[in-house]
């Protein structure tokens, strides 16, 4: 008798029996084939309502000092990172995990570019507002568009749930949240990815073998050896989420050496695709290195403020999309 229709299940005589009735695999394939669709089923087939994106951005700092007033920095203005969590948010995913670069002093407000607050001058404060009398300040006229996009836009991804900021500084704090932030993802398994576009340290001075104070100049030149960042991708890959698709990127200022660079990267720490950047054209175009080839991704030029993590993410989020409905095959 065929399992979608009812007669499959004729009452059972002992039915009234306190005894607890043993559920077959017919029954329950009834009562989902007979069931009525589940609205949003779709999305939640797809994994789209879960799909999760730890996105890293701003460059790392290495500290010289414990009390710390000398740092070495890495270099990147987290615009890309900003402009990738906008687009992302507006695909199919729930929400972003976005770990930006604050300023390496709290009493510096401005740390790397934030999400939706790219087309604010560099220094908002002065120049989109002005004062009106004593006591009150209002938005300048040519700035009240985008200030409140950026206002609206940024609680609206805030308040729903869509967008969770956390900053770093330095080196030790950026790879502590990238671990914390891993191993709570892993449990999304293969609806997890990471974005690694934030400029990490290669090289860093030990807490425990860096001065307390401040270095003193009168000692004469500064001699320091810095040790090597440990590679966590492959312990990303490996121990913390193993199922999440993982994007990571390189930075060359050589063109000739970048795409090997990447490669290696991508065979080396088993990354999913590795983004490779040239400093002086990464707003124009970046190669997305894959096991299964390499694609050039530009910026449309004939689209004014257009940028490359447009087209980017849009590639990345098809190849997740790709990757989740290999494995649930
Ligand atoms: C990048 O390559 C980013 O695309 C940029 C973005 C930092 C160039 P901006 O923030 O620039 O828009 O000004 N990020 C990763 C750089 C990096 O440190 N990669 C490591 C490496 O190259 C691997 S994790 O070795």
């Amino acid at each position: 008798m065929p399992a979608s229709s009812p007669e499959a299940f004729p009452m059972d005589p002992k039915s009234n029996s306190e005894a607890p009735q043993k559920t077959s695999p017919a029954e329950i394939k009834y009562f989902f084939d007979s069931a009525p669709p589940l609205r949003d089923g779709a999305d939640i087939r797809s994994g789209s309502a879960r799909r999760v994106v730890c996105l890293t951005s701003g460059g790392t700092t290495v500290p010289l000092e414990q009390r710390c007033v000398r740092y070495i920095d890495n270099f990147s203005s987290g615009h890309r990172g900003a402009a990738s969590t906008e687009y992302t948010i507006t695909a199919p995913y729930f929400a972003v995990l976005y770990s930006s670069r604050l300023s390496a002093f709290d009493e510096i407000a401005s740390g790397s570019c934030q999400p939706y607050c790219r087309s604010l001058p560099d220094d908002p404060l002065l120049k989109c507002f002005e004062p009106i009398d004593d006591s009150n300040v209002q938005v300048r006229q040519s700035y009240s568009q985008a200030v409140k996009m950026a206002i609206n836009e940024h609680n609206a991804a805030v308040e729903g749930g869509h967008l969770l900021k956390l900053p770093y500084t330095t080196i030790f704090e950026y790879l502590q949240i990238l671990r914390l932030i891993a191993t709570s993802m892993s449990s999304l398994g293969q609806n997890a990815m990471f974005y690694l576009a934030a400029a990490v340290s290669d090289f860093y001075v030990p807490w425990e073998s860096m001065a307390l104070h401040k270095i003193q100049s009168a000692s004469g030149p500064l001699d320091m050896s810095l040790a090597q960042v440990p590679k966590m991708l492959l312990v990303l890959r490996k121990e913390w989420a193993p199922s999440a698709f993982c994007v990571s990127f390189k930075l060359e200022t050589d063109s000739k050496i970048l795409l090997a660079k990447a490669n290696m990267a991508l065979q080396k720490y088993e990354m999913h695709a590795v983004v490779a950047n040239e400093l002086l054209t990464r707003k124009e175009e970046v190669t997305v290195v894959t096991s299964s080839g390499n694609i050039t991704v530009h910026r449309d030029k004939s689209v004014a403020d257009a940028d490359v993590e447009s087209p980017l993410i849009k590639l990345l989020v098809e190849r997740h999309s790709a990757y989740i409905a290999d494995l649930d095959l």
